[in-house]
Parts: C-alpha cells; sequence; structure tokens
C-alpha cells in the first residue's frame, strides 16, 4: 500500500427515487447489483465499497434523515446525525427534473448541525436543460454552504469519473478498511449496536459511564422472517460487568428483551438476540478496538 492511499466514509442521504441505488450500481459495477432487490427494504441499505489503486471509497446509505415517521422516529434521526457527523463526506442527492422541494428544506436544516463537508449531487441531469441546470444550481447555492454542487446522470455515467475525482481529494489518507473484494454489509450494525447501549445506560442509570461499547459480531437471517443477532456488550472493568448482568442475570436480560423489541421494530422482523458481556481494560485508546466495535459506522 503507497502512502497516498486515502480512504473515507462516505454517507449518501436523498428522497427516495432520487437515484441513490443507480449511482451505487454504477460505481461499485454490476456486482453489488445481487442486493438491489433487497436494497428496495429499508431493512437491508446496502452499504458499497468502491476500492481502487489508490483509494476505498465506503458508501453508507444513511436511514433516517427523513421526517420521523413512527416510534424509532426521533432516535434514528439522531443516529442518522451522529453517523452524518462521523463520516469524511456526505452526498446529498436530488433529482434534476423535481428541482427544489420542502422535504429539501427539512433535509437542509438538519444537516446544518453537521459538520463533515456536504456535496449537491443533482442526478438525472439527462433530463433537463442546461440553462435549467443553471437555474438549479443558482437555487441551491443560495440555501446551504455546500462543499460542491456536482451535476451528475447516475444512469448514463457522466460526471461520475469527475465526481469520484472530487471526493478522492476530500477523503483524508488513510487505510484500507475492506478488503478489495469486500462491497457490502448490513449498514444497521451500527444502528442496532446503538439500540442495545442505550438500553444498558438507561437501565443501569449512572452506574455504568458511557464507556461502554456494544459490538455486533453476528447478523444472520436464519429463516424467512428471523434474524438472529449475536452482540458483546464490552465493559472497561469487571464490576460494571456484575452490574450489567444483575441479580441471578435479570439486568441483562431485561436489556435484551427491551433491546429486541426494539430491533423487531427496526427490521420489521423477529429477532433472536443473543447477548454477551466482555471486560477490556483501555479498549477507549486502541484504534484498531474502535474500528472492531463499529465506531467507524
Ligand atoms: P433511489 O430510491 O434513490 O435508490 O432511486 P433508484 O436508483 O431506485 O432510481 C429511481 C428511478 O430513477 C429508477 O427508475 C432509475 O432508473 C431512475 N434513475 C436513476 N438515475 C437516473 C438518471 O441519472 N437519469 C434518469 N433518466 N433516470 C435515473
Ligand atoms: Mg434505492
Ligand atoms: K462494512
Amino acid at each position: 500500500m503507497s502512502e497516498e492511499f486515502k480512504s473515507g466514509f462516505i454517507a449518501i442521504i436523498g428522497r427516495p427515487n432520487v437515484g441513490k441505488s443507480t449511482f451505487m450500481n454504477q460505481m461499485i459495477g454490476e456486482k453489488i447489483a445481487i442486493m438491489s432487490d433487497k436494497a428496495q427494504t429499508t431493512r437491508n441499505r446496502v452499504q458499497g465499497v468502491l476500492t481502487t489503486d489508490d483509494a476505498q471509497f465506503v458508501f453508507i446509505d444513511t436511514p433516517g434523515i427523513h421526517k420521523p415517521k413512527h416510534r424509532l422516529g426521533d432516535f434514528m434521526v439522531k443516529i442518522a446525525e451522529d453517523t452524518l457527523n462521523e463520516v469524511d463526506a456526505v452526498l446529498l442527492m436530488v433529482n434534476a427534473e423535481e428541482g427544489y422541494g420542502k422535504g429539501d428544506q427539512y433535509i437542509l436544516d438538519r444537516l446544518q448541525q453537521v459538520t463533515s463537508p456536504v456535496f449537491l449531487i443533482i442526478n438525472k441531469t439527462d433530463l433537463i436543460e442546461s440553462d435549467q441546470l443553471l437555474q438549479l444550481i443558482e437555487n441551491y447555492k443560495d440555501k446551504y454552504l455546500f462543499e460542491a454542487i456536482i451535476p451528475i446522470s447516475a444512469l448514463t455515467g457522466h460526471n461520475l469519473p469527475q465526481m469520484q475525482d472530487e471526493l478522492k481529494k476530500r477523503i483524508p489518507e488513510g487505510p484500507q478498511y475492506y478488503p478489495a473484494d469486500h462491497i457490502t454489509d448490513h449498514p444497521e450494525r451500527f444502528i442496532i449496536s446503538e439500540l442495545i447501549r442505550e438500553k444498558v445506560l438507561e437501565l443501569t442509570r449512572e452506574e455504568i459511564p458511557h464507556s461502554i461499547a456494544v459490538a455486533i459480531e453476528n447478523i444472520e437471517e436464519r429463516q424467512s422472517n428471523t434474524v438472529f443477532i449475536q452482540a458483546v456488550i464490552v465493559t472497561e472493568r469487571k464490576s460494571q460487568k456484575g452490574i450489567i448482568i444483575g441479580h441471578q442475570g435479570t439486568m441483562l436480560k431485561t436489556i435484551g428483551q427491551k433491546a429486541r423489541k426494539d430491533i423487531e421494530a427496526l427490521l420489521g422482523s423477529k429477532v433472536y438476540l443473543d447477548l454477551w458481556i466482555k471486560v477490556k481494560k483501555n479498549w477507549r485508546n486502541s484504534e484498531s478496538q474502535l474500528h472492531e466495535f463499529g465506531f467507524r459506522h
């Protein structure tokens, strides 16, 4: 690996049908198309990984930035915002044909809280005239301080290489996070771990510091509508482990039950949650362990 290898996490947001999946397919190639059926459902957001000779782009389809509709809504919006602050770039995709709409304002308002650079990607430019495009760019310029405004056509591939160059300029030097042939993963991992962490903090009150982490070790669909999840709660001290387990395991059981209910609501399917606890001293100081615990996504 050369010294200038660059890598970054890039969140893609935008209303349904603006062309996010088409864009991913174009960027990552036909391999990810296998996932496209599943990508239509909320429970399998595609995360695509594009690896070139000198860069790795990890694309995350961030759920929950839209106006919350259900019980989990506020939490999801919070997670989405947290995620957007942790990534190296955010791509807000809009449909060139639709122009600027009310839904966009909600998203732009939320994005005001976001510290990562935000690119406006105007997609479907093959459907409009160039003077319309210029007008659209002018409109959006006034609404938000975008890092750049990039018109593309995900369908024809127009301007995609230029866009990739732009992105590469903005992502930091970094390691190759995933093997070159790794193209997708379960992006709900992070939300699931946060749901479990939330329950631990809620139920143990002040006794457990925020220094705990939750690692999702495995997510697997066993039968058609049951998801098997193996997760580990990581604490820094043995005494904390005792508190989380509780008297005869009652605390851990309650944490598991409550988390499972929320995860079932999130995924829209039955969940079997296998919850473990590990003590790992000073895990917070180790970069590789942070990565292992999913703090990068
Ligand atoms: P998503 O919901 O944001 O993932 O949107 P999709 O990728 O599923 O695209 C929605 C529709 O828009 C599909 O019919 C695509 O073929 C179409 N589409 C996507 N990108 C373009 C584009 O650049 N030009 C045109 N004309 N159609 C596009
Ligand atoms: Mg899609
Ligand atoms: K991944």
